[in-house]
């Protein structure tokens, strides 16, 4: 018996020894230490050996047992630590290369656009207010004064949801929203998407944006009109701009005037930017009309307030030099990183 276990021994700790796998330990545990085992079936067989020898015998099986137990775990630490390193090895991570570059996006020309009309907005202390886009026709147009029948209602053709809900042909109504709120004074701009009725061309889109400027307080005068716009236009196109204001006609301001700017490729000597006349149009603008404030609650008699309306795609165009609309919506990367 005592030579059997010394044998069994020896070969295990031979076997453990010899082995250069992880795997190939837990065979050799699985053959010696296992249920079916060499040194379990010696346990097994005990009841031949005298009661006397027993305990003696019993312990040897267990100091076996214990020391098989052991090379097997020190053997395990030694393989592991080794199937590491080589794992560490095939595995070397190059910190110094350059790392991949995620695709950021980039700023649309109109944000751009908008972002710069706020901030100059703002900075003269103009609140920036959205609304919906789907309006009420008599915020569209009946509280600016464009009753059923009025000829703007039909340059200001757009998309009806039915006869009384309307796609925004302006963002106005979000200023009229405002000046029915009873709050003054006002002032506000309001950027957003508006709808026209139109087809689509180098200048033309049926979806397009406008910010439109509303002020109203008392005393407020033509002058105050002129001196906003012409720093609005000096702040957006550089000093040197002059502008000039040519009568017009809106329902919903009077007097009404478009606004040109000097031209800023030229200086307003006249060149192909535009079209040799030394001015460029910007935007519409006008003393709010007092029908439009009395229909909003406000005395026009106490009242008195200008407002504008900005095309945003018309100033992307001009700001960097975009001779088609359509380009502003393609989403072409490659256009689009220019800017
Ligand atoms: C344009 C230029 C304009 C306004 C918009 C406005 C808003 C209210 C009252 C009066 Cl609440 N006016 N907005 C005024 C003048 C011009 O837009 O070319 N529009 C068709």
């Amino acid at each position: 018996m005592r030579e059997q276990l010394e044998k069994i021994k020896e070969e295990a700790l031979k076997q453990i020894e010899a082995s250069d796998a992880l795997e190939k330990l837990n065979d050799i545990r699985v053959a010696y230490l296992g249920k079916k085992g060499e040194l379990t079936s010696v346990l097994k067989s005990m009841k031949e050996v005298s009661p006397e020898e027993r305990p003696k015998v019993g312990q040897m099986v267990n100091d076996a047992r214990a020391l098989i137990e052991a090379k097997l775990e020190e053997t395990k630490t030694v393989l592991a630590r080794k199937a590491r390193e080589e794992q560490m090895k095939r595995e070397v991570i190059d910190v110094t290369l350059p790392a991949k570059k995620s695709n950021v996006g980039h700023s649309h020309p109109n944000t751009i656009a908008l972002e710069e009309v706020e901030r100059i907005f703002v900075g003269m202390g103009y609140e920036v207010v959205e609304g919906p886009e789907v309006e009420y026709d008599l915020y569209n147009f009946e509280k600016l004064n464009i009753p059923a029948n009025h000829p703007a209602k039909d340059e200001q053709d757009t998309f009806y949801i039915n006869k009384d809900i309307v796609l925004r042909t302006q963002t106005s109504p979000v200023q009229v929203r405002s000046m029915e709120q009873g709050k003054l004074p006002i002032r506000m701009i309001a950027p957003g998407r508006v709808f026209r009725s139109d087809e689509v061309d180098a200048t033309h889109s049926p979806s397009f944006h406008q910010i439109e400027g509303l002020v109203i307080d008392r005393n407020i005068t033509f002058a105050d009109l002129k001196g906003t716009l012409a720093e609005f236009a000096k702040e957006l196109f550089g000093p040197e701009t002059k502008v000039k204001f040519r009568p017009h006609h809106f329902p919903f301001t009077e007097p009404s005037a478009e606004v040109d700017v000097t031209c800023f490729k030229c200086g307003g000597s006249g060149c192909r930017f535009c079209k040799g006349s030394g001015w460029i149009e910007i935007l519409g603008c006008g003393m709010v009309h007092p029908h439009v404030l009395e229909m909003s609650g406000i005395d026009s008699e106490e009242y008195s307030g200008f407002a504008f309306g900005v095309g945003l795609e018309r100033i992307a165009l001009l700001k960097y030099e975009i001779d088609d609309m359509r380009l502003l919506y393609e989403n072409d990367i490659r256009f689009l990183k220019q800017f």
